[in-house]
């Protein structure tokens, strides 16, 4: 069995290095928040399933050919061959304002359902991660989430639920309505400070949706604050991780790199702290590299930005 087992929609991110509307070369990259943290876990040894549907197409072969060669489990991968793969273009429109716009909808990972994650769910894992972007792509992707959800819960596999919220894909009343209920399958949640009420009620401060997240049962509410670090919310109290000081060229992934140096260090039975570090340590390597996961580091890595720490 695994350690981490996530489902999600791997997409093929093309980049520009400048404008998109003044043309020129675009490079070819795996995107997608839950395959980004399945790289993440995977890159430090740990044993890391990726599921999720993927189309025959070209692009699709160059998805499984990425995961593989980062060493995530493809094995209960479904392949699509009627719709395509989804594709982000990443545009470097100035140094400092970086656009994304999609083309996935329709897609082979759009397309994900039940039947997809039945016998992935059976295999088993030590945490089942999911993120609030997958129920934002279809009904049949919707419900296969909350199916995995409660089958994990059923299991006894924890569940760690990134909101990631996307506005492009939904409005945050439609994504409160499907991932307020949804928070309550999990043990882990984690949210940028803005995305918060979107697991509780409309408007909500962090204490408030922090008291009601525990007494439906989650743990561990992890709230992103960016180039502040991050606090964690448990039971036991709250604890603040500052970030590391590096450059930050491109924070597209620092979230699920955050996420991945965090279930890392849970895998590695990680005290809180210990586990905070880890995740700033992976969101640091993701904000100063180019790429979506491409900059994660291997377990040999994880030293180099020592000295970095927050001043
Ligand atoms: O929250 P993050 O910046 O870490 O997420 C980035 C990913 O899946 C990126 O790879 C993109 O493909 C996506 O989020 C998305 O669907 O927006
Ligand atoms: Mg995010």
């Amino acid at each position: 069995t695994p350690d981490l087992l996530t489902v999600g929609e791997a997409l093929v991110s093309l980049r520009s290095a400048g404008p998109l509307a003044a043309g020129g070369a675009l490079t070819t990259h795996l995107a997608g928040a839950e395959s980004n943290v399945a790289v993440g876990v995977a890159r430090l040894g740990h044993r890391a399933a990726w599921v999720g549907r993927v189309s025959t197409d070209e692009f699709g072969e160059f998805t499984l050919r990425q995961l593989r060669a980062e060493g995530v489990g493809v094995d209960g991968v479904t392949r699509d061959p009627d719709r395509p793969t989804g594709l982000m273009f990443l545009e470097q429109r100035t140094a400092d304002v970086t656009r994304v716009q999609y083309h996935r909808a329709g897609s082979a990972g759009s397309a994900l359902r039940v039947d997809d994650l039945r016998a992935p769910l059976a295999a088993g894992a030590r945490m089942l991660h999911l993120t609030g972007i997958t129920p934002a792509l279809s009904d049949t992707a919707r419900e296969a989430i909350r199916w995995a959800a409660e089958a994990a819960v059923a299991a006894g596999i924890p569940v760690c639920l990134d909101v990631n919220h996307r506005v492009r894909l939904w409005s945050r009343d439609s994504a409160r309505e499907v991932l307020a209920p949804l928070a309550g399958h999990a043990s882990t949640v984690i949210a940028s400070a803005d995305e918060l009420d979107l697991v509780g009620d409309p408007g909500a401060d962090e204490s408030a949706v922090v008291a009601e997240l525990f007494r439906r049962g989650v743990d561990t509410v992890l709230v992103k604050l960016g180039s502040e670090g991050a606090r964690a919310h448990t039971p036991a109290g709250v604890e603040h991780v500052g970030a590391l000081a590096v450059t930050a060229v491109d924070t597209v992934g620092a979230g699920d790199a955050f996420t991945a140096g965090y279930l890392s260090g849970w895998f590695d039975g990680l005290d809180l702290t210990g586990r905070l570090r880890r995740a700033a340590t992976l969101g640091a390597f993701a904000v100063s590299s180019r790429g979506d996961c491409e900059g994660l580091p291997r377990r040999a890595e994880l030293s180099l930005l020592d000295g970095h720490e927050a001043g």
